[in-house]
């Protein structure tokens, strides 16, 4: 999953490139009735080099800043974990069974207001977090597969990884 996304940023960053090389090239072509500005070579190289480092970033992005999957510690029938919210949540990758209840259990120490809510859609819960404190979310998943939570804007997620019990 996590290569499927790399490949689809990378497009997208050729994408994103190809479209604005296209939008200079036409303001280049209509404006040079009047004038002209050359643009150095080294200048281009470095806006190319750039591009492509930060491709390369976020390829490497995608690949090795996943963190470590974690399993829920079950106490009277219940699969706990807490989860820690700041710059992202922590862990973003939770594993639990399904037909089993779970309460995860938010700690927002981010004053961000974009970690403020937390959704999760496939088990039709939003979550207000406060900061510094702990809100609690219960849901029972009945079938497995991969859930995703996230922030109100959705740019921080996670996921719940639900498997048959062993
Ligand atoms: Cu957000």
């Amino acid at each position: 999953m996590n290569q499927k996304k790399m490949l689809f940023t990378f497009l997208l960053s050729l994408g994103l490139i190809f479209a604005s090389a296209q939008v200079s090239h036409a303001q280049v072509k209509s404006t040079s009735k009047f004038y002209r500005i050359e643009q150095p070579l080294s200048l281009k190289l470095l806006v190319t080099l750039g591009g492509l480092g930060l491709i390369g970033a976020e390829g490497w992005w995608f690949l090795f800043s996943k963190t470590k999957s974690q399993r829920t510690i079950t106490s009277q029938g219940i699969q706990e974990l807490e989860i820690l919210v700041d710059g992202g949540y922590k862990p973003d990758r939770i594993v639990v069974n399904s037909g089993q209840p779970v309460r995860l259990n938010f700690l927002r120490k981010d004053p961000s207001s974009c970690l403020e809510k937390v959704l999760l859609p496939d088990f039709h819960k939003a979550l207000d977090l406060q900061l510094n404190k702990t809100t609690s979310v219960e849901f029972t998943p009945t079938q497995a597969g991969e859930y995703t939570f996230h922030c109100g804007m959705n740019m921080f997620r996670g996921v719940v990884k639900v498997q048959e019990p062993n």
